[in-house]
């Protein structure tokens, strides 16, 4: 850990490299105490740096290089003194003597006490890598910079019994047994140049399922998911969603696979997701294993989804690259753009889009309003780690979905088509994806660039005015931004704003949508470019007053407000052809009614809720036309974060009883309705086997809902069928929903039992006893903190394991409010606590865990004093890793 300031990294400092490397020849000698990496770097000036240095003297290499044991350097063959080179703590720097040479390296480290996960490890005894982003110089000394790309060839010698399995990037080209007795070796070669941390390198006892792939020129490449051997009957989704992908990738883009061979690993140590290596997937193992029994129907899709997204890469993130981390929102934009479209296209693309925005709304907009609110290609950083962010993922994939609805289809197909083909191979920027859109479609996107600059969510208030004589009907937007961490909100320009829209009549008929000025319409859904401070729009023919739909779709990340009363939200929930904004009119309807009662409890008064909410569902839950996902969707109440995320102070306790006591209200009033649903749903699963596809994971999804509700009836029948369902259901959907109704329920006894009976099931399952820590760690009955803490004592529980720790402290801060928040601080003294426990040894997971600290501002003073401490108490707890020394200044800057 370094203890020294870290430093502030600006994008106008950008330079070029000095050098390139063309290849990169690695030799791996992997052994239980120690590791040895040798690397040949066949390396030459960079004739862009030669040119603008106009002759004088070659410049010094200055390689990066972290927690390494120098062992020899040679340069051009010959052995270099320690006179000959400068080491520091971070880099080794060489004097070249020629334009061209050769550079070797040999060090020394170890991967057996890495417990960063970053770099060269072991997890679960197996070796494994997480490069990006600069976890390459704790590998070997090199330009760790996405600029620099090399062909690489990787050789790989362990102990053969120990690691059967020896990987690398690309393809294998040759293999043996090492002299050494009980040792063997494997070389691989990626024929594609690759930045270094594209890097990726196994060996472990691995079993894996192999299946092939035959792309649209008739190639086969060969498919392979190494886990486990306990694992290898939990592999065929991932699998069937990685040959889904492929195939979505040439159809939706015309992306074919280019190597012979496409591997996944799973690994059960992993800071986040997975790693889209070139060739050499890794993942966490929560994001390859599934199967009915074991992981539920979030999961299965979480699987889908994640499978695709580091499919996708291939082309946006590989083939074509960052120049720099601040282009981060280049390929991880634009890739969570495409995995969503493929998710939309395998499941329901409505319920889809509703989960996306909702999870934008409630953490993207809260990041967005926090002190580390930053633009989707940020200016400065001081560790990149801390930038892969719901900004730069979410809301760039957003600026993405906005360049695609302002082209339509063709035309941002023919956007992407000319940045693959201009750009392959190369390292670029967000310009040059935004360049390649212009020139695909002879438009100009220099004001629509602003997305990418400009950080905070905007606001977009909209107004109306119907004039019954000229039969006009204009719509008047006015859109601001906030002020973020130096960006005043006043100096920000206006963004371009597409609003997709439509107009209904009083029978909910979709009106032609005519502006003033043009020809007679057809069209009754179109979208509106704002692209002023201030902007009206016109509509003629309108024969009477309309009300209108904006937004459709979830058409731009922004804050729209148009003043509609609860009987337009009710009639919009009902007829607007949109589904997402019929859904989204519930939500605001929703927010209507709990804000009321919110108000209430403030005041002492006793809680009384708009029967217009329970009428509204009632007719929603009718309605068996209706996808039985999308209601599920539409009975959900907001959740309280996203109740915080739209307060000016949030009072938390207010908003859980505010959104409880609705809760039981729609329980006793549509008991009846969702009895029957609970009742049909539940057959249908015990005469269904399994299956992991849309249709299934809607009947599941509304009878479970069905039943959480249910189950706040207290009746003697729903205990019995949740305890049924728990002891019956042949998959983990309907078992682990129906343990977590047990867990928040106030049945004692058959909670007990239940959590006894779970444990004792699946104790050796390690993802599913993270279900189990979760559901309990959110459970927000009174006692939160004393559960999460006998928890932790727990045999199965390991702070060094993240999956663990977002099971259960992340669950607990950033699920159960109530508790997290109690008003004594004992959760926030709790986080700090581990948050500084976790800055010792890995402090990538020990930033992320803190993001509930750093949105002190939002609460009511005492609690803001109390939260304000824990992050002065962290910041002055000793040395801080820069991650978390990052979040924390800036926290309390
Ligand atoms: N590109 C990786 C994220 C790496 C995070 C490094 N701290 C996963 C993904 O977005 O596909
Ligand atoms: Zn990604």
């Amino acid at each position: 850990m370094r203890t020294d300031q870290p430093k502030m990294i600006y994008l106008k400092d950008y330079q070029a490299p000095e050098y390139l490397i063309d290849e990169t020849h690695l030799t791996f000698e992997l052994f239980e105490d120690h590791s040895l990496v040798h690397a040949q770097l066949v390396m030459r000036r960079n004739p862009e740096r030669a040119q603008l240095a106009q002759g004088g003297a070659l410049p010094p290499l200055v390689l990066d290089g972290q927690l390494l044991e120098l062992l020899s350097v040679k340069l051009a063959d010959a052995e270099l003194t320690p006179q000959d080179y400068q080491l520091t703590s971070d880099s080794l720097t060489v004097q070249p003597a020629s334009e061209s040479f050769t550079l070797d390296t040999s060090v020394k480290i170890h991967p057996e006490t890495n417990t960063a996960l970053e770099g060269l490890y072991k997890s679960s005894g197996m070796f494994c890598t997480q490069c990006e982003a600069e976890g390459f110089r704790k590998i070997t000394y090199y330009l760790d910079r996405p600029d620099v790309m090399s062909k690489f060839t990787t050789t790989v010698s362990a102990n053969k019994q120990a690691f059967p399995i020896l990987l690398s990037n690309g393809n294998l080209i040759a293999a043996g047994p090492s002299e050494e007795e009980g040792r063997h070796w494997a070389t691989w070669e990626d024929p594609f140049k690759k930045p270094a941390y594209l890097f990726a390198l196994v060996a472990g006892d691995l079993w894996c399922i192999e299946d092939t792939f035959t792309t649209m020129t008739d190639r086969k490449v060969t498919l392979r998911i190494f886990v486990e051997p306990e694992n290898v009957d939990k592999c065929q989704h991932a699998m069937d969603s990685l040959k889904k992908s492929m195939r979505w990738d040439e159809e939706v883009y015309g992306r074919e696979y280019d190597l012979d061979i496409f591997m996944i690993v799973a690994v059960n140590d992993f800071n986040m997701g997975a790693m889209e290596n070139k060739g050499l997937n890794i993942f966490n193992s929560s994001a390859v294993l599934a199967r009915a029994e074991t992981a539920t129907d979030a999961a299965h899709q979480r699987v889908e989804a994640i499978v695709a997204h580091e499919y996708f890469h291939n082309w946006s993130g590989n083939r074509v690259t960052c120049r720099d981390w601040f282009q981060l929102s280049l390929k991880e934009g634009f890739t969570v753009f495409r995995d969503s479209g493929f998710s939309a296209d395998m499941n329901s693309a409505t319920v889809k889009r509703i989960q996306d925005v909702a999870y934008l709304r409630t953490h993207q907009f809260a990041e967005d309003a926090g002190p580390m609110a930053h633009a989707v290609r940020p200016d400065s950083f001081i560790e990149i780690s801390n930038f892969y962010t719901l900004t730069v993922y979410e809301k760039g994939a957003e600026v993405v979905g906005m360049i695609h609805t302002l082209l339509g289809v063709e035309g941002f197909r023919k956007g992407t088509d000319l940045f693959f083909e201009r750009h392959d191979g190369q390292a670029v920027t967000c310009d040059d994806f935004i360049k390649a859109m212009e020139d695909a479609n002879g438009v100009d996107f220099t004001q629509f660039k602003r997305w990418y600059s400009q950080a905070g969510t905007p606001r977009l208030a909209v107004t109306e005015s119907y004039d019954t004589d000229a039969k006009t009907y204009s719509l008047t937007f006015r859109q601001s931004a906030p002020t973020t961490p130096g960006q005043p909100g006043e100096q920000k320009l206006p963004f371009v704003i597409p609003v997709a829209m439509g107009l209904l009549d009083a029978e909910g008929q979709e009106l032609p949508l005519r502006l003033q000025g043009e020809a007679p319409a057809v069209n009754t859904s179109r979208v509106l470019s704002v692209t002023e401070a201030e902007q009206t729009f016109t509509f003629v023919d309108i024969a009477e007053q309309p009300l209108p739909s904006l937004l459709r779709g979830f058409s731009a990340p922004v804050k729209l407000s148009f003043p509609y009363n609860r009987d337009q939200l009710m009639f919009l929930m009902q007829h607007d052809s949109d589904g997402f904004n019929r859904w989204d009119a519930g939500q605001q309807l929703s927010v209507q009614v709990l804000q009321d009662m919110i108000a209430q409890h403030q005041k002492g008064e006793p809680l009384v809720m708009d029967q217009r909410l329970i009428t509204a569902l009632h007719t929603v839950l009718s309605d068996e036309s209706l996808d039985q996902a999308m209601v599920a969707e539409m009975l959900s109440l907001p959740g309280e974060a996203y109740l915080i995320e739209i307060s000016e102070v949030a009072d938390v306790d207010a908003i859980h009883a505010a959104r409880e006591f609705a809760r039981q209200q729609l329980a006793d009033n549509l008991s009846d309705a969702l009895w029957k649903r609970y009742q049909t749903n539940r057959e249908l699963s015990k005469q269904t086997p399994y299956v992991a596809a849309s249709e299934h994971f809607a009947r599941r999804t509304l009878q479970n809902i069905a039943l959480s509700y249910l189950m706040l009836t207290g009746k003697p029948e729903v205990l019995a069928a949740a305890i049924d369902q728990f002891d019956t259901a042949d998959n983990m959907t309907e078992r682990l929903t129906a343990l977590a109704v047990l867990v928040n329920s106030p049945f004692d006894a058959e909670k007990a039992k239940a959590l006894e009976v779970f444990a004792e099931n699946f104790k050796d399952n390690a993802l599913v006893m993270d279900q189990w820590f979760s559901v309990q760690a959110g459970s927000t009955l009174p006692g939160g903190l004393e559960r999460v803490k006998a928890l932790m004592q727990h045999p199965a529980f390991t702070m060094k394991n993240p999956n663990k720790v977002r099971a259960l402290i992340g669950a607990f801060a950033g699920q159960n409010l109530i508790n997290f928040h109690a008003a004594d601080g004992s959760g926030y003294r709790f986080l700090a606590n581990l948050v500084i426990e976790l800055n010792g040894f890995n402090p990538q997971i020990a930033s992320r865990q803190l993001a509930p600290l750093t949105r002190w501002r939002k609460y009511d003073s005492a609690r803001q004093a109390l939260m304000k401490a824990e992050l002065e108490r962290i910041l002055a707890s000793g040395p801080l890793s820069p991650d978390v020394y990052e979040v924390v200044s800036k926290s309390l800057a």
